[in-house]
Order: C-alpha cells, then sequence, then structure tokens
C-alpha cells in the first residue's frame, strides 16, 4: 500500500523543539510502505531501535513530508491529556505519571500466535527502524491536535510473532499498578485499561507503536514507554503503556465499550455523520487555539479515508460505529 502524502504539515511550520529541527529532508516522493509488513522503504534510521540514553532521538525519516496543519506545541500534547489511570481531570496525567516506572519493560504476548512469551521493550524495539509520523488526533470528546509521534508500524512487530489463521483480532492491555497509578482505585473503567483492533487495522502502515513524540522519548503521561497511535479512530483507541498483546479469533473487550457500549463501540472511527449520542461530531476543536478558536470540520477517518476506507468495504458505519 502506498502512503500518499496528502499535502499536509510544512517542515518549516513546526514547532521547534530542541533537536527536532534536525529531522532530514527524506521521503521526497511519499512513503511508500510494503504491502508485506517488515518490507518497507526506508531511507533514514537503519533497524537497531532503541530509546536514546540521553532522551532525544536523531535523524529520523518523516512522513508526510510536508503538510498545512501545524502541529500542536508540545506544551499542550503534555498536559492536556486523557490517561485515566493517573485521574479523570485533563492536568492530572501531566501531575501524577511521573510516578510510572517505565525502565524495566517488558511485553506479553499470547494467543493465537507461534511466538508468544514474554519480552523486554530492548528485544521488543531492536530490528525496527523509527520513524518520525505527523498524524491528526482526534478525541471523542471532539478536541484535536497534530502530533509528531515516532514509532514504527505495529505490523512489523505482530508479524515477528507469527500470527496463526485464527488471530482475526489483537487485544492490548496497559499496566495496572495500584501503587504508582492512583486513578486506578476509582471504578470510573474496568482495569486494565483495554483495547482492540481486528488483525487488518493492526497491520495497517499508518497503525503506529509508539515510542516518542516531538523528537524526544515520551513523557510518561503520553503512555510512556509504548503506546499505540491509531490516527483514523477516536483517541481511546490509542492504548497507552502496553504490557500484554493478545492475538484473538473472537472481538475482544474493550474498556470504553465495557463503560458504555451505546456510546464507544469497537471501531470507533472518527465519523462527522455518526454523531456520539450526546453530541456532534461533526467539528472539532484544535487544542491550543485559544478558547474562541474556530471550530474545524471533522473529516470521515480523521482525514486518511484515502488510506484506510479499503479497510471497511461493506460494513454499515453507523451500525459499527
Ligand atoms: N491506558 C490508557 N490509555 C489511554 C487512555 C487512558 O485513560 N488510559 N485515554 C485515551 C484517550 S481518551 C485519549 S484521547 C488518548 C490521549 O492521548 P494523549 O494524552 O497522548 O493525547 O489516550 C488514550 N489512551
Ligand atoms: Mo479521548
Amino acid at each position: 500500500m502506498l502512503i500518499k502524502r496528502p499535502n499536509t504539515i510544512k517542515p518549516s511550520q513546526i514547532t521547534p523543539e530542541s533537536d527536532f529541527r534536525q529531522r532530514r529532508e527524506l521521503l521526497k516522493t511519499g512513503l511508500a510502505l510494503g504491502l508485506i509488513p517488515g518490507i518497507m522503504a526506508h531511507t533514514g534510521t537503519a533497524a537497531g531501535a532503541a530509546l536514546p540514553a540521553d532522551g532525544q532521538f536523531a535523524d529520523l525519516t518523516s512522513w508526510p513530508a510536508d503538510a498545512p496543519e501545524e502541529p500542536t506545541p508540545l506544551e499542550y500534547v503534555s498536559s492536556y491529556n486523557n490517561y485515566y489511570e493517573f485521574g479523570t481531570g485533563k492536568g492530572d496525567p501531566a501531575r501524577y505519571a511521573h510516578t510510572l516506572v517505565t525502565d524495566p519493560w517488558s511485553v506479553t504476548v499470547e494467543g493465537e500466535a507461534e511466538n508468544t512469551g514474554t519480552f523486554t521493550l530492548e528485544d521488543i524495539l531492536k530490528p525496527h527502524a523509527l520513524e518520525e509520523r505527523i498524524y491528526r488526533f482526534r478525541c471523542v470528546e471532539a478536541w484535536s491536535m497534530v502530533v509528531p509521534w515516532i514509532g514504527f508500524p505495529l505490523g512489523d512487530l505482530l508479524a515477528r510473532f507469527a500470527p496463526t489463521s485464527r488471530a482475526r483480532y489483537v487485544q492490548f492491555f496497559t499496566l495496572n499498578d495500584p501503587e504508582t497509578m492512583p486513578g486506578v482505585r476509582s471504578r470510573v473503567l474496568r482495569w486494565p485499561y483495554r483495547e482492540g483492533l481486528t488483525i487488518a487495522e493492526a497491520m495497517h502502515p499508518l497503525t503506529l507503536l509508539t515510542v516518542g513524540v516531538y523528537g524526544q522519548v515520551l513523557p510518561n503521561q503520553n503512555g510512556a514507554p509504548l503506546r499505540l497511535v491509531v490516527p483514523w479512530k477516536y483517541g481511546f483507541k490509542s492504548i497507552k503503556s502496553i504490557v500484554r498483546i493478545r492475538f484473538m479469533e473472537d472481538q475482544p473487550r474493550t474498556s470504553w465499550n465495557m463503560a458504555n457500549s451505546r456510546e464507544y463501540g469497537f471501531y470507533s472511527n472518527v465519523n462527522p455523520d455518526v454523531p456520539h449520542p450526546r453530541w456532534s461530531q461533526a467539528s472539532h476543536r484544535p487544542l491550543g487555539g485559544g478558547l474562541f478558536a474556530a471550530r474545524e470540520p471533522t473529516l470521515l477517518f480523521n482525514g486518511y479515508a484515502e488510506e484506510v476506507a479499503d479497510l471497511y468495504t461493506g460494513l454499515d458505519l453507523a451500525r459499527n460505529y
């Protein structure tokens, strides 16, 4: 699949954060992502990914190479968060997530795959090439941002576990540690936080397993050390601080669906034509624009229809919300 560059963000418009400008001018003709996971056109960082000791990533390829939307300044991205394990206030994660211990970290892989077991974060990252992806991000609460994430396609990792032919879905779990996560004492959600994708969604080249943002290691409040980013779905699908991955034959349960199945479906694709039962999804408020900033129209699949619409051929999007 070729991910076309939707002429969106210009490198010059990117808010400068230290080291962030050092990105190379790359991928002039767009990033040709392989049909087969693992066969990808990379012109920058070689495989051998690891979290940098100084917290700063260098020399990453970036997609898209230019785009009109301005990335949301890091101060917003890292201070206005949803991470209910640290409280339900937007400022709670930034205030409390420093207690999260992200090193050492391991991920358990189970279910319908040949290679299951528990893997260190280092083993998870090692064979991959990290890259920067500048994605629109749309919360179901109708606010949005544009974020330069750093990661690699989830599908490349999943292929290493050799899912069986029965693996039709993938479920993900967040750490559930009452010692470091004060929010899990509240019953606002059932813990551990869990999410799920179809195998096709999980293998899609836009689905990013993410370790950084703005050229640096993820702040804890953004889901360090390893989180998902699924840019065409509402933000709650982008599960943080992943410790368990399960390949499944049947559709997995997800935390927000368990909390309120009428309001939060399994798919949760961004869709301006399918309102939330309590509010419209036709427009959203970009973060950082100030109180009086104009709302923007929300696009089907958050503007990624060209890349992902094929996944939903024949599916009634209003019923499968
Ligand atoms: N474990 C966990 N993951 C989570 C959440 C959460 O509360 N817990 N919130 C989700 C929601 S609603 C959103 S909008 C995004 C927010 O990601 P950000 O804080 O990096 O912007 O994380 C998602 N992932
Ligand atoms: Mo959200």
